[in-house]
């Protein structure tokens, strides 16, 4: 085998078993080594006589985590994935899939060309390439629905989530768990079937997809859950359309042929180049660029958190989810007590909706103890404050915590916008506190902003970004400046939206541009959603004068219209229900102000709405990266698409401007400049890098789409 090529697979025998360990850390892809490895010692096993039978198996944590997904868009070396299976598949020795951890992707798809499949008890198996902008193009699309039925393969991959090894078993996709040792299983478990005349080959099982012959609803169902769970995204629609195929087409060659078409498609799709950067954008914003790989990380055994409403629940169950006992605080007993039953509520709706089994649930409320007393926070690692925003008020509470807690401690701030160095101050121990801004529901949103205030030393950085993975948040580090990175830029956006408002567009024409643009919710229905009132009754506290944008909202809380909460806003609402109708009643408000300040109401079409609402995302993105705020650009994407409802399929807002161009981003401004020359100025560094490089920081420039088809012919030549 070939040096250059990257990952490899070890060969070795166990008597009259060859045992072939894909290795190629630290998980596994289906890198050119590893596809040249499999090819070589498939062929060797079946050559040495002395060999009765094959287990394949991953080293390290994961068996084969799919596709190297950084060859994507590149000229990948080595022999092509689809004849490496091929080869497996028609091994003349039983091939058996030692499932050792994670088996995704194209790794799944390797373990469905075996004759068996065995995992561990901690297996994980799944084909989510769907959340690539992909569909299985290693004969998933082809095979799953065989082994477990289309209905339950189509749910599968729409989803892209993986299963335990549990229900992996329950639904057929592997054949045994090993309590034990793998390998030793896998042995005996292999021995047993080597005598058999016939080993199971899952391209033949065509009892179930004949089934689903002549059954609408299968695809029907497929067809509802793509619309609702993935909207605007391309990849769904093609995986149905594959499944189609292994239902209706008797050659299962000709399936095959289908899927690879429709991978194609996807991969020149520029979701999927959207996608696949959101992917490694994720994984770069967990990185600090100056706090050292090897930081020591502190130890996290317990958490406190201070305050038991809505956020302070939230982050208590993320940490219980995380398997860290957790006390949460609050002074006044019935507060605790309705939030510790807000928190058993949440968790039962997870019971009831299937999500959670009832023992998992015992498990987690277990490790959440309520507690009225500081006290109590005594021996914790980290204390999470989570009361409302009140600088004094928070600094009152670092400073006992500060007294309270071990000096080893974390005290971190959630907050989303007061300065994390004002609240260090007020400790002796300000290089060990740092901001988590989480966002509401912050047991369901994936959004942390971890702010680091000037003292925050690198130690705590670290490990508040490694409990960030453990809850499975996307974090981002944000510099401590005003509104941190997500709601700074959401400023202007909302500025934006408000100015089109005053110029003659309506909530439902902003809403509807946005939301066809991707957006998960337009940003009347949100105001609606947050309330109208916050800003009103604090810019009334303030004895503020309204600035221009905001003077039609304040209109409507003058008329009691705060949004849901009083079932009237930007819309209507009728009791009991979120679902917006238009409030035809406030457009002589909308008249009646414009006309005051001398703002003459036009049509405004629906792509102005989107430029002016985007690229305002975009120029405030710009200044955030040249004043370091954010580390990079991929963070603000990263934070767009977790926190603010930004399509995933569109990579955020700053890979958004990197596909149209910057040079064009700047001319859409400029169109617009007449408006509110202040407000479009382009950023400098966005002037800077449309003269230099066309695109933003490490973001790649739009892709070479010819590189593709190289891609395609070094994984799916043998198609
Ligand atoms: C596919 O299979 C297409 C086929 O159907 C058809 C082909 C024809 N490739 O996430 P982590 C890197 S599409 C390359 O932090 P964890 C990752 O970037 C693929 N690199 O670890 C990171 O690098 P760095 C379908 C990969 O323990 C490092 O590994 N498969 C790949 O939290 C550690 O990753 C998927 O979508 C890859 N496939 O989670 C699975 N995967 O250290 C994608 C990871 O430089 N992977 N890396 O930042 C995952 O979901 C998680 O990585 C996994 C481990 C659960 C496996």
């Amino acid at each position: 085998m070939t040096n250059e090529l990257k990952g490899k697979v070890n060969y070795s025998t166990s008597g009259n078993i060859a045992i072939l360990e894909v290795d190629n850390p630290p998980v596994n892809p289906l890198s050119s080594g590893v596809r040249a490895g499999l090819s070589e010692y498939i062929t060797k096993a079946n050559e040495d006589d002395s060999i009765e039978g094959i287990i394949l198996t991953g080293a390290g944590r994961s068996f084969i985590a799919g596709a190297d997904i950084s060859e994507f868009g590149q000229t990948p070396d080595g022999p092509d994935l689809h004849t490496a299976l091929k080869e497996i598949e028609y091994s003349k020795k039983p091939v058996l899939a030692a499932i050792n951890g994670t088996a995704l992707g194209g790794g799944l798809e390797t373990a469905l060309v075996c004759n068996y499949r065995m995992g561990t008890n901690k297996a994980i198996v799944g084909l989510p390439e769907v959340n690539l902008g992909l569909l299985p193009g290693a004969g998933g699309t082809q095979r799953l629905p065989r082994l477990i039925g289309p209905s339950q393969a189509l749910k599968m991959m729409i989803a892209g989530t993986p299963l335990s090894a549990k229900k992996a078993l329950q639904q057929g996709v592997i054949d045994a768990i090993s309590e034990n040792s793998l390998m030793d299983d896998a042995i005996v478990f292999l021995q047993e079937k080597i005598g058999s005349e016939v080993h199971p080959k899952v391209r033949d099982k065509n009892e179930k997809v004949l089934e689903a012959r002549g059954d609408d609803n299968v695809l029907a169902e497929a067809k509802a859950l793509a619309a609702k769970t993935r909207r605007g995204q391309f990849a769904p629609g093609q995986i149905i359309a594959c499944v189609e195929a292994a239902i209706n087409e008797d050659d299962f060659d000709i399936g095959m042929k289908k899927e690879s078409e429709y991978f194609l498609e996807c991969l020149m799709n520029p979701q999927r180049e959207a996608m696949i950067h959101i992917f490694f954008g994720e994984r770069a914003a967990s990185k600090i660029s100056d706090v050292p790989k090897d930081t020591p990380l502190l130890p996290i055994g317990s958490a406190g958190i201070v305050g038991s409403g809505t956020m302070g629940g939230g982050i208590a169950m993320n940490f219980a989810n995380a398997g860290i006992p957790v006390l949460i605080l609050d002074q006044d007993e019935k507060n605790l007590e309705r939030g510790m039953g807000v928190i058993e509520k949440n968790y039962q709706m997870m019971v009831d909706r299937g999500r959670m089994s009832q023992e998992q649930k015992d498990v987690v409320m277990g490790l959440i103890t309520p507690t009225l007393s500081y006290e109590d926070l005594s021996n914790v690692d980290i204390a999470v404050e989570a009361v409302y925003e009140n600088l004094d008020l928070k600094q009152e509470i670092f400073k006992t915590l500060d007294t309270v807690t071990n000096d080893h401690a974390i005290l971190a701030s959630n907050t989303s916008g007061l300065d994390i160095d004002a609240i260090a101050a007020s400790t002796n121990r300000p290089g060990k506190v740092v901001g988590t801004h989480f966002f509401s529901p912050a047991n369901v949103m994936r959004l942390l902003e971890v702010v680091r205030g000037k003292d925050s030393s690198d130690e705590t950085m670290a490990t508040v970004m490694s409990i960030g993975k453990k809850m499975g948040k996307a974090a981002v580090v944000s510099l401590n400046a005003p509104g941190f990175i997500g709601n700074r830029m959401l400023a202007g956006y909302t500025h934006q939206a408000n100015m089109l408002l005053l110029e003659g567009a309506l909530p439902n024409q902003i809403d509807s541009a946005l939301e066809s643009f991707g957006m998960s919710m337009g940003p009347f229905r949100m105001l609606d959603l947050v309330g109208l009132d916050l800003g009103w009754r604090a810019r009334k506290l303030a004895d503020m004068e309204t600035p221009l944008a905001n003077k039609i909202s304040d209109a409507l809380c003058e008329q009691d219209r705060f949004g849901q909460k009083t079932s009237k806003g930007f819309y209507n609402y009728s009791e009991g229900s979120r679902a917006p109708n238009p409030a035809p009643e406030n457009e002589a408000i909308y008249k009646e102000i414009s006309d005051q300040n001398n703002i003459e109401r036009r049509e405004i079409s629906d792509q102005e709405i989107i430029d002016r609402c985007i690229l305002a995302l975009v120029n405030e993105g710009a200044r955030i990266l040249e004043e370091g705020v954010a580390q990079r650009s991929g963070d603000m994407d990263i934070v767009y698409i977790n926190g603010y409802g930004f399509p995933i399929w569109r990579g955020g807002p700053m890979f958004y401007a990197n596909q149209l161009g910057l040079s064009e981003v700047i001319n859409k401004m400029s169109n617009f400049s007449e408006l509110d020359k202040n407000f479009w100025e382009p950023a400098p560094l966005l002037k800077k890098l449309a003269d230099e490089s066309g695109a933003f920081g490490e973001a790649p420039a739009p892709e070479d789409r010819s590189e593709l088809l190289s891609f395609k012919m070094a994984n799916m030549g043998g198609v």
